[in-house]
C-alpha cells in the first residue's frame, strides 16, 4: 500500500515538473526571448553524463552480485556444466563489450562537450572503419554459434548402450516414471491400453515389460550413472524441466522424445553446497498445461548405488507377477536349503 502511495506521490511529482517546465517555456516565448545555453551549461550536462555513467556501473554491478541469491546452484550433470560455462562465457563477453561501450559512449559526451568557437569536424565515411567493425563482430557471433552447436550436438549425441533406460510420463497433472528392469528395455506402450491398472498404456504381451517397474511420488537415480529419460505424454505438450540437471525436454502425446544425463551430484552433497538441509531436486512441467501445472512436479532424489538398489527392490512392477522362479541350478544342488531360504534367494536374483 505504501508502495503504491510513493509510486502515486513521485509520478504526479514529475507530471508537475513537467508542466512547470512547459510554462517556463511559453513565459519565454511570450517574453520573445532567445534560450542561451552556455560553456558552463555545456559542462555541467557533461559531468553529469560522467555521474550518470558511475551510478549506473555502479548500481548494474550492485544488483547482479544481489541478484545471485536467486540463481540455480552448481549444475548436477555432466553436460550441465558445459552449458554453464558457455552461458558464462556469453555474459563474460557481453559485459565487457557493454562496459566498454557505455564507457565511451559517456565519456565522449563529456570530453567534447560543446565549447565556444568550437566547429565540430565533418567525418562522413570511413570505409576502413565499417569493415572492421563489421567483420569483428560477424567472427565473434559465428564462433559462439559454432562452439554452442558443437556442444548441443554433443550432449544430444546417442546415449551409451548401458545407459539406464527411464520412461518420464506426463499427464495433466502429474509425473510417473517407469524403469526398464534387469533387460534394461521398456515394454511398447500405446494409449488405447490405458486402464485403471495400467495407466500407461503397457502392452501387457511384450515380454520386456515384465520387470518393468513403475514409480510415483518421487524418482530415484543414482549418483554418477548414465541414465537415457524417454518421454511421453498422454493428453497435450507438457515439459519435463529438470533444473539442476540443466535439461529440458517437451513430452509430445504420441511421439517419443529423449534426454540423456549423468547425475553428478547425489542429494546429500547437494545439500551441503547449498547450505540447505530442505534441499531437492526437483522434476518440473515447464509447459503451462492447465489450471494445475503449478502443482505437476515431482521430487527426485539422487543417491549412492546401493540405496539406490534398496529402494528400487521396494517398488511395484507394473504388471503384478507370479512368484518368482526358482532358480534351478542352486536349487537342485543344495537340497538342504528350506524353501524359504531358496525363494528369498531368487528374490535377490530378480531384482538385480
Ligand atoms: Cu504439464
Amino acid at each position: 500500500m505504501i508502495n503504491l502511495l510513493t509510486l502515486i506521490v513521485v509520478i504526479l511529482a514529475l507530471v508537475a515538473g513537467w508542466r512547470l517546465i512547459r510554462v517556463l517555456e511559453l513565459v519565454r516565448d511570450l517574453r520573445d526571448e532567445q534560450e542561451i545555453i552556455t560553456d558552463q551549461d555545456n559542462r555541467f550536462n557533461g559531468r553529469a553524463f560522467m555521474w550518470f555513467m558511475i551510478l549506473g556501473f555502479a548500481g548494474m554491478i550492485y544488483f547482479t552480485i544481489d541478484a545471485k541469491k536467486y540463481l540455480l546452484p552448481v549444475a548436477a550433470s555432466k553436460h550441465g556444466v558445459l552449458t554453464d560455462n558457455y552461458l558464462y562465457q556469453n555474459f563474460a563477453l557481453i559485459i565487457i563489450v557493454f562496459f566498454i561501450t557505455q564507457f565511451l559512449l559517456f565519456y565522449y559526451s563529456w570530453k567534447y562537450s560543446h565549447k565556444k568557437g568550437q566547429r565540430a569536424y565533418f567525418y562522413p565515411v570511413d570505409h576502413k572503419l565499417e569493415f572492421w567493425w563489421t567483420v569483428i563482430p560477424a567472427v565473434v557471433l559465428m564462433s559462439l554459434i559454432v562452439y554452442g552447436l558443437k556442444l548441443w550436438i554433443g550432449i544430444t549425441a546417442p546415449a551409451p548402450a548401458e545407459a539406464m533406460v527411464l520412461e518420464v510420463y506426463g499427464k495433466q497433472f502429474d509425473w510417473t516414471v517407469r524403469y526398464s528392469g534387469e533387460d534394461n528395455k521398456l515394454a511398447h506402450s500405446n494409449y488405447k491400453m490405458i486402464t485403471d491398472n495400467n495407466p500407461l498404456g503397457v502392452d501387457s504381451t511384450d515380454v520386456t515389460g515384465k520387470d518393468d517397474k513403475i514409480v510415483t511420488g518421487e524418482m530415484h537415480l543414482p549418483v554418477n550413472s548414465k541414465i537415457l529419460f524417454k518421454f511421453h505424454s498422454r493428453d497435450i505438450i507438457h515439459s519435463a524441466y529438470f533444473p539442476h540437471f540443466r535439461t529440458q525436454m517437451n513430452c509430445v502425446p504420441g511421439m517419443t522424445t529423449q534426454f540423456f544425463v549423468e547425475p553428478t551430484i547425489s542429494t546429500d552433497s547437494m545439500r551441503l553446497i547449498t547450505n540447505n538441509p530442505n534441499f531437492d531436486y526437483v522434476l518440473l512441467c515447464n509447459k503451462i498445461c492447465g489450471v494445475a501445472h503449478y502443482n505437476m512436479r515431482l521430487k527426485v532424489v539422487v543417491e549412492s548405488q546401493e540405496s539406490f538398489n534398496k529402494w528400487y527392490a521396494t517398488q511395484q512392477y507394473v504388471f503384478a507377477r507370479p512368484e518368482a522362479p526358482v532358480a534351478p541350478a542352486a536349487a537342485v544342488a543344495d537340497t538342504t536349503k528350506t524353501a524359504e531360504a531358496v525363494q528369498a534367494e531368487s528374490k535377490v536374483v530378480a531384482t538385480k
